[in-house]
């Protein structure tokens, strides 16, 4: 994509949004320190995480009681799935003192390259995209590669098959087989029809996973289905667009009936990993791990060198020629970083 060139009158405006912002989550841990200081504090005690809504985080404890918190200055910053340690300050309300370690986190760069995590001890990444709007395979690849690094395990959902007819469907799924030949499940979901939700439901269970995918795929549709009383807005395409309109903003943890959790994240049009080197990434596509180490030049770029081990297992099929040049997409976009 190409870079926008902003206008000054642009700049004025990101650097005052960011200045006001970072003034709010100061003035917010000050509330914090100043009610830590004033020793009205309840026990310490365990809880989750289950909402982020900028320098406000909705802490679950063990009751599955729901309170608004502050967190105190030196925490780094919490997401859902964190487990955290919170004293109450009222009614509802309490301040997050510290941090219980995370088991994983993802995390990706949001637009000044700084690292953001996006949800904190999962266990499972469901890549969700849809015909409407046109699976994105380098989005998806992104995905599968974000989800390697971490040691997360990734499934893709392919939801919306009640858009496409038999044969259309028969077409889609030959073409994506080639994720299920290097290991990764795929299960095709109509939220409009019922396909496939049992499949989902026994993948959700004793897990926590987190639904990533372009905006308008019907991540918080198929949440949805799962948690019927949850109050999940869902969204609309765009007539003109075809695209999603981004109805999630927010990131919000759900549990399921059967000892599961489920987080619905907002959209996203790319997946940056831009914070990555090629070489990482090149070990988050799984197919290219036996042929590693065994090009001719050691710091071969396998684009046109000679003999190179991985275009030489996609000239005897054993790796797919759209996941290398997926992967050749993928690695040029961090150059222009
Ligand atoms: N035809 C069809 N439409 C669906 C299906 N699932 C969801 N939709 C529709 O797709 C649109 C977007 O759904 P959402 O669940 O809001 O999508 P999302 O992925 O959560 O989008 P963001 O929150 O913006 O990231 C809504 O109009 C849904 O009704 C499905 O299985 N089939
Ligand atoms: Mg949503
Ligand atoms: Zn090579």
């Amino acid at each position: 994509m190409p870079k926008r060139k902003l206008t000054r009158r642009q700049s004025w405006q990101i650097q005052k949004i960011q200045k006001d912002r970072l003034l709010r989550a100061k003035n917010q841990s000050t509330i914090a320190e100043q009610q830590l200081k004033n020793g009205t504090l309840g026990d310490e005690k365990i809880g989750q995480i289950v909402a982020h809504y900028g320098a406000n985080l909705d802490v679950e404890d063990e009751h599955g009681h729901i309170h608004h918190c502050l967190t105190r200055a030196n925490l780094p910053m919490l997401v859902c799935g964190d487990n955290i340690i919170w004293q109450a300050t009222g009614k509802q309300l309490g301040v997050i003192i510290s941090l219980v370690p995370r088991n994983s986190f993802l995390a990706r760069p949001d637009y000044n390259k700084q690292l953001k995590p996006v949800a904190a001890n999962i266990d499972q990444i469901l890549v969700v995209a849809a015909p409407k709007p046109v699976p994105d395979q380098d989005l998806i690849n992104r995905y599968l590669v974000a989800a390697e690094l971490t040691a997360i395990r990734p499934l893709i959902v392919i939801n919306k098959i009640d858009l496409l007819n038999k044969l259309e469907l028969q077409t889609l799924a030959q073409r994506l087989s080639l994720y299920k030949s290097i290991g990764y499940r795929v299960i095709y979901t109509s939220t409009k029809h019922h396909d496939g939700l049992s499949e989902l439901t026994d993948v959700l269970k004793k897990h926590t996973s987190i639904f990533v995918g372009q905006s308008g795929v019907g991540k918080s549709s198929l949440i949805k289905t799962f948690i019927p009383n949850a109050n999940i807005r869902v969204g609309e395409l765009s007539q003109a667009t075809g695209l999603g309109k981004h109805t999630t903003s927010v990131t919000v943890l759900y549990h399921t009936e059967n000892n599961g959790s489920i987080i619905d994240s907002p959209g996203v049009r790319e997946f940056g990993l831009g914070h990555e080197s090629p070489e990482r990434i090149t070990n988050g596509f799984v197919e290219f791990k036996p042929w590693l180490g065994q090009c001719k030049f050691k710091d071969c770029k396998h684009s046109n060198e000679p003999a190179c081990a991985i275009k030489l297992a996609v000239e005897q099929n054993l790796i797919s020629q759209r996941r290398l040049d997926s992967y050749l997409r993928i690695v040029k976009s961090l150059s222009r970083r």
